[in-house]
């Protein structure tokens, strides 16, 4: 399936060092998204089409973590190692950063609760720049990547999802197997652009 600048964005979701193996709340083999994100947007960036990285931002106080009544251990508090970009991770110079989980009271697992560099809305500076499909890889299946594709079937953006792209945490069996199941049925089409 071809790349159309016009239309389509990379989103590279939380590929962070919290999330990959030796990280805080690792998903079994996350690191390898990495090398095929990095093909991925290097044909993104060739082809002149948007790409975005979002990360979780946390402050070392949130509810989103177990000592604070949620559902997590620590992870990517706001400039550690833990939520800094896998060190292989390679961003052509046109990808933009999107934050989120910065609010002390929200767990923000969906990109569009994200802000950019400027603080505008993740949907609102996709539409600016005339963004009407997205295609979607990274970490974790069965929680960012899974709010992040309803979130974006719910705001009207045509999705595609990077399925060699993705990894799941499946803190309950079989987590991931149902999230790829919704995210069909939300009207996802699942791809992969294949490596050389
Ligand atoms: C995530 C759990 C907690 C994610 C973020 O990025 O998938 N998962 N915070
Ligand atoms: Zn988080």
């Amino acid at each position: 399936m071809p790349i159309d600048p016009k239309r389509d964005a990379l989103v590279i979701v939380d590929v962070q060092n919290d999330f990959c193996p030796g990280g805080s709340l690792a998903v079994p083999e996350g690191d390898q998204v990495v090398p095929v994100l990095n093909e991925y947007a290097g044909r993104f960036w060739a082809a002149g089409a948007p790409i975005y990285a979002s990360r979780d931002w946390h402050p070392a106080k949130t509810r989103h973590f177990e000592e604070y009544g949620g559902a997590w251990p620590p992870h990517c508090v706001q400039g550690t190692w833990g939520a800094a970009f896998h060190p292989d991770l390679e961003f052509p110079p046109a990808a933009r950063v999107v934050s989120k989980g910065m609010d002390p009271n929200e767990d923000a697992y969906s990109c569009f609760q994200a802000v950019d560099a400027e603080g505008r809305g993740f949907a609102g500076a996709l539409r600016e720049r005339g963004v009407s499909r997205l295609w979607v890889g990274g970490l974790a299946t069965d929680y960012c990547v899974r709010a992040t594709v309803l979130d974006a079937r719910k705001e009207g953006f045509e999705v595609l999802v990077l399925e060699d792209a993705v990894k799941g945490v499946d803190v309950a069996p079989g987590d991931s197997a149902r999230a790829i199941e919704e995210m069909q049925a939300a009207g996802a089409r699942f791809v992969r652009l294949g490596m050389p």
